[in-house]
């Protein structure tokens, strides 16, 4: 396909984005989004018709019931193709738990350097869950106790991964009649692709059925042990103001931007940061001080835990370093363009490699060690103090939002009910009454195949006008970030009115950002709490609830996906489908396209769609929040019913002639 002529503005809907597209242009330098532009995605690997698992193929199924040479079938085909990729989505976030669970073993021992345990609260509340002593117990006892448990769920090879049994009870006996259980966490990630081996499983059906389990042991296991350990280290989230966008980065200061996902590094980046020391170090090179920022999940980590700024989502990473204001990029794992490096030979920009997993050719490498891991931040932060003096001219664009992250599971259960009676049923109480209408978890990355965060804050913003409260990670939440969807009451007069009553009396902004890729676990126990409050069902399933990656990308949110619809989630997913076949020409490749909608949605209650258009992603969602509010025996959802108190209202009373006061407030007739 002839590369198409876009302008800056058809490539993103982020003022600072289309700003350094045009500095780019202006310097000759390609980005994701023009690469992109240059290059069409191939239509049959991206339908999953392309088997390369063996040296017979690669085999392009493109023809009425063609098969590949060993007989494979299309339906097997594609199959083996996106369970291969939930496997490797499940095998990252999984392993970035491991990692979690080993830093907590050490900390537990007195092993690291710089690491306390933060949310001791936290630590005995997960322990509890699974009969760990707490009482009369120092913390580092109960976490090595944890730790241990946690560290045994990768290797595990019988029984059930531990965490699963935090979802509802009934969604664990339908899981355990489907056997698909996991086991152990890396079990299920080797079976997987043990199956899709050359001449192994070859039922597309049964293929699925692993590819549930395998992500089940991701969300219920890998990501949820990531994120528990997350909170127990470096403390649980809670709302704390931070800003957005390539704005945040100064001109004055030694710029450093942490991207990648996993927080160990960049949380101590954060602390030797603040570092008399370093800030002494940076001032005699010339700077006022360093200043971090983040891209990516690990923006969200910092973000949603101390504030510290995020410099954009995925598609800013290659952004950030075109400012010329970046003196290093420190990255670790996934979601790291290979891009960077010839990218920051334009510029002084070092980009720096920390994990033993990944390196890339041409960067610095400084290995993380969470034995000295203190020592190693100080060190990544004076080699890019020391860089300070190269740098050339900046072009910072002058746009940043603001926003208020940090709406945890627990932050939600306190801040709708205070220390006291903490509880989800107001939550409930507002859904069952109509009016909040239902909850959409709006997630997931950014496609330079899309126009960058169009789709996200599109929807995000047609949905709270349906008095739909919207909770969001990842990439998504930093889109709505950037484009002001997050700041408090900001914005509220563009909330459908029933919603808005709530925002207004919890004080809450109507998109709760709750943190990074891993933490859309804290949306499953968020579920759960939902089901076990009462008055909305007894399992995930029918509670009038949505999940959304409109731009999504990586094979981590085709997992994520998976193990949501598996809990019993609708989920859409923009873009394309990579089970999509071809129908024009390939009449029969629709077999897993429907086993992962409606034959899952048969089994599980949840299924898992690909749809293009923005506004059929809004109708689908709204129609399937009100087809559970109705199955619930819930009221009708009407727009007009709500919205008559809270502080609009009180605008338009104080605006009223005072004879008409009295009764608008009180409905009684006026005294004059
Ligand atoms: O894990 S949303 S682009 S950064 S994969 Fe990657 Fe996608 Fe962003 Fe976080 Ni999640």
């Amino acid at each position: 396909m002839a590369k198409k002529d876009l302008r800056p503005e058809d490539y993103s809907a982020d003022p600072a984005a289309q700003m350094m597209l045009i500095r780019a242009e202006e310097l000759g330098i390609g980005t994701a989004f023009t690469r992109a532009n240059d290059m069409s995605p191939c239509n049959i690997g991206g339908a999953g018709m392309c088997c390369k698992l063996c040296g017979m193929g690669p085999c392009r199924l493109t023809k009425d019931g063609q098969t590949g040479v060993c007989g494979a079938t299309i339906d097997t085909i594609q199959a083996r193709n996106l369970i291969r990729a939930i496997a490797a989505g499940s095998a990252a976030h999984s392993d970035h738990g491991r990692d979690m669970a080993f830093t907590l073993k050490a900390v537990a021992n007195d092993q690291t350097e710089g690491y306390v345990i933060r949310d001791v609260a936290k630590l005995r509340t997960v322990a509890g869950y699974y009969g760990i002593p707490i009482e009369g117990r120092h913390p580092k006892e109960i976490a090595n106790d944890l730790a241990d448990l946690y560290i045994a769920q990768f290797g595990q090879q019988r029984g059930q991964v531990v965490l699963t049994k935090r979802a509802p009870a009934k969604r664990q006996k339908l899981w355990s009649e489907n056997g698909v259980v996991p086991r152990g966490i890396d079990r299920e990630v080797v079976e997987a692709l043990h199956r899709t081996h050359i001449g192994d499983d070859q039922d597309p059906e049964h293929i699925l059925s692993h590819a549930v389990r395998t992500a089940l042991a991701d969300g219920w296991g890998g990501s949820l042990i990531a994120t528990d350990i997350s909170d127990i280290l470096f403390g649980t989230p809670a709302p704390v103001l931070g800003q957005a966008n390539l704005g945040v980065l100064k001109e004055d200061m030694v710029n450093v931007v942490v991207h990648g996902h996993e927080p160990t590094l960049s949380q101590m980046i954060v602390a030797a940061s603040q570092d008399p020391e370093v800030i002494e170090y940076a001032k005699v090179a010339g700077a006022t001080g360093v200043n971090l920022a983040g891209i990516c999940c690990t923006a969200n980590e910092i973000l949603s835990r101390q504030g510290i700024p995020a410099a954009g989502n995925f598609l800013h990473q290659e952004l950030s370093i075109l400012t010329g204001a970046v003196e290093a990029m420190v990255v670790d794992v996934q979601c790291v363009m290979q891009a960077l490096v010839q990218l920051a030979e334009n510029f002084h920009t070092k980009v720096i490699t920390t994990s033993p997993k990944v390196r890339i050719k041409g960067a610095t490498h400084i290995e993380f060690d969470e034995k000295h891991a203190l020592t190693v931040a100080k060190n990544i932060l004076k080699t890019a103090i020391d860089n300070f003096k190269n740098r050339g001219k900046v072009h910072i664009p002058q746009i940043k939002e603001t926003l208020v992250p940090g709406f945890s599971h627990e932050y939600i259960n306190y801040m709708l009910g205070g220390s006291y009676r903490a509880s989800f049923r107001p939550l409930n109480d507002a859904i069952m009454s109509g009016r909040i209408r239902g909850v959409a978890a709006i997630v997931g990355c950014n496609n330079p195949r899309s126009k960058q965060d169009w789709l996200h804050t599109y929807v995000t913003q047609k949905l709270l006008m349906e008095d739909v409260l919207v909770v969001e990670t990842g990439c998504g939440a930093i889109a709505s970030a950037k484009l002001g969807l997050m700041l408090g009451e900001a914005g509220l007069e563009k909330v459908g009115p029933g919603l808005r009553e709530v925002c207004e009396t919890v004080g809450i902004p109507p998109v709760l950002h709750m943190g990074s890729c891993v933490d859309n676990t804290r949306i499953l126990t968020v579920l759960t709490q939902i089901v076990e409050e009462g008055g909305l069902g007894d399992d995930i399933d029918m509670v009038p609830a949505v999940g959304l990656a409109p731009e999504w990308m990586s094979e981590k949110a085709l997992a994520i996906a998976t193990y949501c619809v598996a809990s019993g989630a609708y989920v859409i997913f923009g873009g394309s489908s990579p089970v999509g076949g071809m129908p024009d020409k390939v009449e029969d490749s629709d077999l897993v396209l429907n086993d992962i909608g409606e034959g899952w949605e048969g089994i599980y209650g949840g299924k898992l769609e690909f749809v293009k258009d923005a506004d059929e992603m809004i109708r689908r969602t709204l129609e399937h929040i009100d087809k559970k509010r109705a199955a619930l025996g819930l009221p009708v959802y009407e727009p007009t019913r709500f919205g008559r108190s809270g502080d609009a209202r009180m605008l338009e009373v104080e605006a009223l002639p005072l004879s008409e006061k009295r009764a608008a407030l009180y409905g009684t007739p006026s005294l004059n």
